[in-house]
This record gives C-alpha cells, structure tokens and sequence, in this order.
C-alpha cells in the first residue's frame, strides 16, 4: 500500500526537466535506503526613493510601538523580585507559515516582543490579526531580503526604533522549483540563493553589533535549515542534490550573464538553488560560531523543524505535488508536521533555556523531542563554511 502510494506521487514529485531528473533519480541511493531508519536518523534612483520613501512610511505607522530599551532584568524594589523584560526578537519572513507560527507561540508566552520582518506589509498585518496575536506583542517592519538596499534600509529603521535585538530569527525563503529560468534579485543574484542565503547574511553581519549589545541572558542568531540540503539523509538525496561544487558561481556573482546562475557554476535548477541556499544558511550559523560565540557570548543554531508540507514554500510547485505532498509526508514518510507544531518547535530555538548550546543543528523525534543533529559532510565542512563566508563578504559589500 505504502510503496503504491509512493510510485503514484513519485511523478508528481519529480519536476520535469527534460528527462534529467529521471535519469539522476535512478542514479541515486533512494530505494536502497529504509525510510523508517532515516526517520529515527534524521528525525535607478526613483525607485530607490520611493522604496526609501514608503520604508520611512512604515516606519512612521510604527512610531507609535517604539519602546525605549530598558535593562534586560528589573528590580521590583517593593517585593525585591528580579523580573525580566519581554524578549526583542526578529523573525524574517513571518508573514506565513513556519515565521507566524513561531511568532504567534512566541506572543502567547506573553514574554517576548516580535518584530515581523516582512517584504508585505499589509499580508503581515493581516496574518498577525488571523493568528490571533495581540497588538502590543508585536511590530511590522518592512524588509525585502531580495534587495540589499532594504536590507541595510531595515536595519536603520530598526536601529532608529529603539528596540533591543536579543534574537534573530533567518526563516523567509522562496523555492521555485519549477522555474525553468532563473530569476534575479536587486543586486542581480539569483533569486533563490540571493534571498535565502546572501539576504540574510548581510542582515546577519549587520545586526551581529545589535546582539552584541543586547543584555538580555541569552542571546541567539537562529538561522533555518533544512533536511534536503542534507545528502546523509534520504530527504537529501531526492535529486537534484545539494551541492556547491567548487563554487566558480558565487564567486562570479551568480548574474547568469558573466557567471552561472548557480553556486557550482552548472546549468540553473531552482529546486537545487534552494537546496544549495540552505547548505549556505547551515554553514554560515557555523561559520558564525567559530568567529564570534566565544567573543559574543551569541548562540548560533539551525534547524529542521519538520516537514510543513501545508506552507506557501510550494506556492510555485505544480498543483498535484500541492494536493499530494501533504499526505505523502503524513502517511508515508511520516515526517509531516503542522505549522503549529513546527512554530513551537522553532519558538523552543528561540526561547528555551536548555537550547542554548551554540554551533548545533536542532532536530526532533517521533515524540517531538529535541536532538542535536548531525549535518552532511558538506554541510559541515569548514573549509566551504569559509569560503562561502569569504564570497558572500564580498558580493553583499562587506569586504
Ligand atoms: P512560507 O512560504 O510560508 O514562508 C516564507 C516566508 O518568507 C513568507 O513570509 C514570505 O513572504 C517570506 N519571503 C519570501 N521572500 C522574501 C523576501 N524577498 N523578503 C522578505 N521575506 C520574504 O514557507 P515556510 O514557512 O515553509 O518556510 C519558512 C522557512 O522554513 C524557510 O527557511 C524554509 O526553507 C524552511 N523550511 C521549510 C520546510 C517546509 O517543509 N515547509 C522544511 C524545512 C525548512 P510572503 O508572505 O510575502 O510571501
Ligand atoms: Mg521529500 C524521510 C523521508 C522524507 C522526508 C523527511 C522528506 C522531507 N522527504 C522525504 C522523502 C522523499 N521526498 C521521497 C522518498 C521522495 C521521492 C518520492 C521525495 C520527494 C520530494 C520532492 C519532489 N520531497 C520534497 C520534494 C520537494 O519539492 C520538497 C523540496 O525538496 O523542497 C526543497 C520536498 C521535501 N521533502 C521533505 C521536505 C522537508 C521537503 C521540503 C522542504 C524543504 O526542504 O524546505
């Protein structure tokens, strides 16, 4: 029963492309892997202004949410208590899915501030009313990450609202599977690896000083990853694979014009695109590591929250893979989760006392328990964690 169901959603899986997904399909170790024991496993200038302009604007309607930043820990004078103020966190891409259901577990605790990051404003606002969240626990700033003039444009408006920065939350991303050419950013990266991966290390970079200052008792730049850009798990081998290759793509910009659109310098896959960004995202949580946790004090960490098969992440996916994809994963892989499950998930990241290890890719369990995981041998090679680093300096003009 399972492996029928699994041969009908195959099809709907695997994205046409010319004949070569089939091929590499064959190719790879999928069928000779259970999918039981993988589980337990892996359980011009115009435009600039009026952008500049309508950012100001944003910030203007929000004026009124400023707080001036007050000590991470209050003394009650009368009762002699210590009590501590709300959490400030930004959670990029929070206007749907894994982002909003993070944020709403977060604003029912009651003890956290959420600054949603998000390229749409009206779409956060009505999603943070539909959530349910309550006015006072949250903030909407605008940020497009697939420009690095927002970028730098958010992190001004931040600054200027006063607010501390304890946590930073790296979630948006697009996936355009069944694009069959690529798509660039501002900057004319593209799409995928521009918005996933260079987008948010440039946020990142800058707001490391936010979090250096911040006195709050644990500070945390939280960056998600992913099981497919994995290839020591099954979900990671599902061609087209991760995989960077030597890089000659990002180093040449990825503009598809004097370089390849793609980090390993091949021909553009966007289902790989995505892929390869968040091999990027998981090295640059450790490449972080090793350059600032001692010196910060800052956890860093990634994670895979499950499969939240019900997203708009597969808003550009043909429509079968979108009816097939959900119970495919609830009744097959089993690796479904909801989106209120894997918000909490992420909102443990973000909060929890004993998540504070640094340097970590968080999984769970069938009982939906946290465990340190292992990253692929790419994903974990610090050698490439450099590199990209290196690169990425480069292209988002910080070096
Ligand atoms: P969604 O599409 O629901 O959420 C993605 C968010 O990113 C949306 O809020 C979207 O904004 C935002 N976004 C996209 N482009 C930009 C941009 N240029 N600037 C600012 N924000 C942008 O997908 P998910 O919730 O599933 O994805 C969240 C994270 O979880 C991603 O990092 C994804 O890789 C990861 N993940 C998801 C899994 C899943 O099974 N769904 C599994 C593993 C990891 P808008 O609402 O305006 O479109
Ligand atoms: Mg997968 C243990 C099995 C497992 C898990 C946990 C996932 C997660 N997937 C698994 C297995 C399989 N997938 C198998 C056997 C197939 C072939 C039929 C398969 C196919 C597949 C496709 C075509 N899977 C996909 C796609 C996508 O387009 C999704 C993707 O790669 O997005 C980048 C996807 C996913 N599978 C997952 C998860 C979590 C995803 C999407 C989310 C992501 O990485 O962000």
């Amino acid at each position: 029963m399972a492996l029928q169901a699994a041969s009908l959603v195959s099809f709907a899986f695997l994205v046409p492309k010319e004949g070569k997904a089939n091929a590499s399909f064959k190719d790879s170790s999928l069928f000779g892997v259970s999918l039981s024991d993988q589980l337990n496993a892996d359980c011009s200038s115009a435009a600039l202004r009026s952008k500049r302009e309508s950012n100001q604007r944003v910030w203007a309607v929000r004026a009124e949410a400023m707080a001036t930043a007050s000590p991470a820990v209050n003394r009650d004078t009368a009762e002699g208590k210590k009590t501590l103020r709300k959490g400030s966190v930004v959670i990029t891409g929070a206007s749907s899915g894994l982002g909003l259901a993070t944020a709403k577990a977060l604003a029912e605790t009651g003890k956290w501030h959420i600054i949603m990051a998000c390229r749409d404003f009206l779409k956060a606002e009505r999603a943070a009313k539909s959530a349910g969240i309550a006015k006072e626990n949250y903030t909407i700033m605008h940020l497009d990450l697939a420009s690095l003039d927002s970028v730098r444009q958010f992190v001004d408006n931040f600054r200027r609202s006063g607010r501390p920065l304890d946590v930073l939350v790296c979630n948006a991303a697009v996936y355009l599977p069944t694009a069959k050419q690529p798509t660039f950013t501002a900057e004319g990266f593209e799409l995928s690896v521009g918005t996933n991966h260079l987008g948010h290390f440039l946020l990142s970079r800058l707001l490391l000083d936010d979090l250096k200052k911040s006195d709050y008792p644990s500070k945390r730049l939280i960056i998600v990853g992913s099981i497919t850009g994995n290839t020591n798990t099954l979900a990671g081998n599902v061609p087209p694979k991760a995989n960077l290759g030597d890089m000659r793509g990002l180093a040449g910009g990825l503009n598809g014009i004097n370089s390849s659109s793609m980090i390993d310098g091949e021909e553009f896959d966007g289902a790989k695109a995505y892929k390869d960004s968040k091999v990027c995202n998981m090295l640059t949580m450790q490449e972080f590591h090793r350059r600032f946790h001692e010196e910060a004090g800052i956890t860093f960490a990634s994670l895979y929250p499950g499969c939240i098969a019900t997203t708009g992440l597969f808003r550009e996916h043909i429509p079968l893979f979108r009816l097939l994809f959900p119970p495919f994963q609830k009744y097959i892989t089993k690796g479904f989760v909801s989106e209120d499950e894997a918000g909490k998930r992420l909102a443990q990241v973000v909060s929890d006392p004993s998540l504070t290890k640094s340097g970590v890719y968080w999984s769970w369990n069938k009982d939906s328990a946290s465990f340190q995981n292992q990253l692929s041998e790419e994903a974990s090679d610090a050698d490439k964690a450099r590199k990209v680093w290196e690169i990425s300096e480069k292209l988002v003009g910080l070096a």
